[in-house]
């Protein structure tokens, strides 16, 4: 942010708990760095409300990007090349990478990430609907590299532009690497696609299982996303959900034609009037029961994160005792 927006230091007690005027002023101020499309940085006042839905959403979406690195592991001990198993392990080490820098970005709003994690295995945070689908051929590698990326890329181009700081500039890097996701998964697919007639039908039988949990990436509809006119109207989010589905089915019309794939929507159409492509109903029901914890990993994916937390105490602990070696002398005075 360019101007001085109350920051939270010496004069913190005016902005939250001081009168009535100095709030207001604080307010204007925040308001005007928003309309100025300036960035708040995390010293800067805030309104609480803004602070919760930015640790909501950035939780949420840290959590996706460690939840979501299972489905693809799966299959790393049984890439079919050297050449597709390090790809596969670079991309699966790219989504930690995320999820660090937006547990990092949540920090910075003083949220720390053994919070986060604790809401996260408990239940009390979600991750992204998507990462509850099985992972049942390697052709699914394929589907998730086009379809999940590019639908992560399509939702979070806009975010790069948040006005949130250090959200918006960890979206940057992590926008730089999804897309190279997203080229892999591509490349992936049109590799069965031209190969036999069994590979093709593997890589085809992925786009039908993908296609529609993609599209639910997006959220719920525009009508009930509770969220999404808040977030819009301090530019958390630049873009509706249908908005940025709509986006992302007309990017993949023609992927899908180049790549020799059909996408499983007999009413996807162009739409002339509206330059855009009609496409069929989204199973809202189906959104609904995943997102309530009954879609069909679940339990497998919150299980094994569960486990895989509890298997790293060893390295948190020694990682913490390194570091309280580091940053106290012999005396264990503080070092300057
Ligand atoms: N899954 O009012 P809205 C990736 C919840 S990263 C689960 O519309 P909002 C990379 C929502 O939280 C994928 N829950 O909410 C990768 C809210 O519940 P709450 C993650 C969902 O926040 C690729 C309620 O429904 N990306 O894939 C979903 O304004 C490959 C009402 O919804 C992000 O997180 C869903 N799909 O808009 C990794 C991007 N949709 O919190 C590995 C950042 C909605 O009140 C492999 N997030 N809900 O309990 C966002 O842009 C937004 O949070 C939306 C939702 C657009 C997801």
């Amino acid at each position: 942010m360019a101007t001085a927006v109350g920051s939270v230091g010496a004069d913190a007690g005016d902005s939250v708990g001081g009168g009535a005027g100095s709030s207001t002023e604080y307010e204007r101020a925040f308001d005007a760095v928003v309309a100025a499309d300036e960035r708040i940085e995390p010293r800067d006042w805030m309104p609480d409300a803004y602070r919760a839905t930015l640790v909501r959403q950035i939780a949420q979406h840290a959590h996706s990007e460690i939840i979501g690195m299972q489905p693809e592991a799966n299959w790393i001990t049984r890439a079919p090349s050297l050449r597709r198993k390090a790809i596969l392990m670079a991309k699966v080490q790219d989504e930690a990478g995320h999820g660090l820098y937006l547990y990092s970005a949540a920090e910075t709003l003083g949220t720390g990430r053994d919070e986060l994690l604790d809401k996260l295995h408990s239940g009390r945070q979600k991750y992204s609907s998507i990462f509850n689908y099985p992972t049942l051929t390697w052709a699914d590698v394929g589907a998730i590299g086009w379809l999940v990326d590019g639908a992560a890329i399509t939702n979070q181009v806009p975010l790069c532009r948040c006005s949130y700081g250090p959200y918006a500039r960890a979206m940057v890097r992590i926008c730089k690497e999804e897309s190279f996701h997203q080229r892999q998964g591509y490349e992936l697919l049109l590799a069965l696609s031209r190969g036999t007639p069994e590979q093709h039908a593997m890589a085809q039988d992925a786009v039908d299982r993908w296609w529609w949990p993609s599209l639910m990436m997006f959220g719920p509809p525009d009508g009930e996303s509770q969220h999404s006119a808040q977030s819009m109207a301090w530019k958390i989010k630049r873009h509706s959900n249908d908005e940025l589905r709509r986006r992302f089915v007309d990017i993949c019309v023609p992927q899908a034609e180049s790549l020799g794939l059909t996408l499983p929507d007999p009413d996807l159409r162009w739409n002339e009037e509206q330059g855009h492509h009609d496409f069929g109903p989204i199973d809202w029901t189906e959104f609904r029961d995943v997102l309530k914890g009954n879609g069909p990993c679940n339990e497998e994916r919150l299980t094994r994160r569960r486990h895989a937390h509890e298997e790293g105490a060893w390295v948190r602990e020694s990682a913490a005792a390194y570091a309280a070696k580091h940053t106290t002398g012999e005396t264990g005075a503080i070092r300057p």
